[in-house]
């Protein structure tokens, strides 16, 4: 985990070594303060409740196609986005819905999408897995495996190039770091130390093989040794472990070290998509994560004890959220479906 294992990778050079000294002195938990424990478990809720009313929609067909739910991996973009500054890009997966929301994006927008309706943040054609907005800085949503790791590295290109001192989230699954791609990315970005942040969200499986069953080495965050990216595994059900670990990948970044990679180590409670019983691992599995390392219930734990909550302030904040994904799930039922005219229109012929 962040800075109780600093495993940065040996490379030669001496940005390698210098993260690996540095690393060490990154605190495994950044300290949070009251405000930034509030607003971590809200936004973290806010995705939960999303997350929910979108399976609920499924289940009723509004939604159809694919839905990827990102519930129990909140504390990783919602930590992420807590350390970015304003400019700074993502780019993810089709498991994007949470990405959306973290980034700011309109949730009435993306249930809008994700039900087809001409109010989505695509006008209703791009559905789940395909939603950008320039203004927020999230470059989509990408259904093909792996697609977005060269593009992310293409968005840390423009930023060196434009010398905008911005940095590239590149997240990507534990699925798709075995891909060609993924490592001529790596060289290039080393090569030119682009500032990149690649972001492994290493959530045990690609569908329904595990990591153990698919990658010949299992420590993702040394991915990066043969090219001297530094790298570190972070326990990403944990925001604070998460804040901190970006808030040092980031400056690693900006100084012009080039790319770091971030395992985060964490968890999806749901099936791969809406369609997956998820029979290739044993319920006791996924119970014991929820019960002892869910992202939502450490930080509401913490904010109790600490008296900088009462319950009820808590059940306010999760009626507000509940108040925001229902809101969202009307606009999506009540808005109608793209006008045929719009079959040909915001595509290149
Ligand atoms: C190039 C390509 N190959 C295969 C698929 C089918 N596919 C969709 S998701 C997935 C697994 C990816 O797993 P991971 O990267 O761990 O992401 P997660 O779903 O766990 O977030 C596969 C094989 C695809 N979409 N694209
Ligand atoms: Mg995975």
């Amino acid at each position: 985990m962040a800075g109780t294992e600093t495993k940065s990778t040996g490379g030669r050079s001496k940005a390698a070594s210098k993260a690996r000294g540095a690393m060490k002195n990154t605190p495994a938990i950044a300290d949070f303060t009251k405000e930034e424990e509030l607003k971590a478990y809200r936004e973290m809720l806010l995705i939960r409740r999303f997350e929910e009313k979108a399976g609920q929609l499924y289940g009723m067909g509004v939604i159809g196609g694919f839905c990827h739910l990102y519930i129990g991996q909140e504390a990783v973009v919602v930590g992420m986005e807590m350390a970015k500054q304003d400019g700074d890009q993502m780019i993810t997966s089709y498991r994007d819905h949470g990405h959306m929301i973290a980034c700011g994006m309109d949730p009435n927008g993306v249930m809008a999408e994700l039900a087809g309706r001409q109010g989505g943040l695509s006008k209703g054609k791009g559905g789940s897995m395909h939603m950008f907005s320039k203004e927020k800085q999230f470059y989509g949503g990408h259904g093909i495996v792996g697609a977005q790791v060269p593009l992310g590295t293409g968005l840390a290109f423009t930023n060196k190039y434009k010398e905008n001192g911005k940095v590239s989230m590149t997240f990507f699954g534990d699925g798709a770091v075995n891909q060609g791609q993924v490592y001529e990315s790596f060289n290039m970005a080393k090569l030119w130390n682009l500032p990149v942040i690649y972001v492994i969200e290493n959530n045990k499986y690609g569908m329904g093989t595990s990591v153990e069953r698919a990658s010949s080495t299992t420590d993702l965050s040394q991915r990066g040794q043969s090219f001297g990216i530094p790298g570190v595994q972070v326990d990403g059900m944990d925001v604070r472990a998460v804040k901190a670990a970006t808030d040092y990948a980031m400056e690693w970044c900006r100084e012009g070290n080039g790319p770091y990679i971030l395992e985060m180590i964490t968890y999806r409670y749901r099936g791969h998509s809406m369609s997956d019983p998820a029979k290739y691992r044993s319920k006791d599995e996924v119970q014991k994560m929820k019960s002892e390392h869910d992202p939502i219930e450490q930080v509401r734990a913490r904010l109790l004890e600490k008296e900088w909550a009462t319950e009820d302030e808590l059940k306010a904040i999760d009626k507000e959220v509940r108040g925001v994904a229902a809101g969202a799930a009307d606009f999506a039922q009540s808005d109608a479906e793209p006008d045929p005219s719009e079959l040909y229109t915001d595509i290149i012929l």
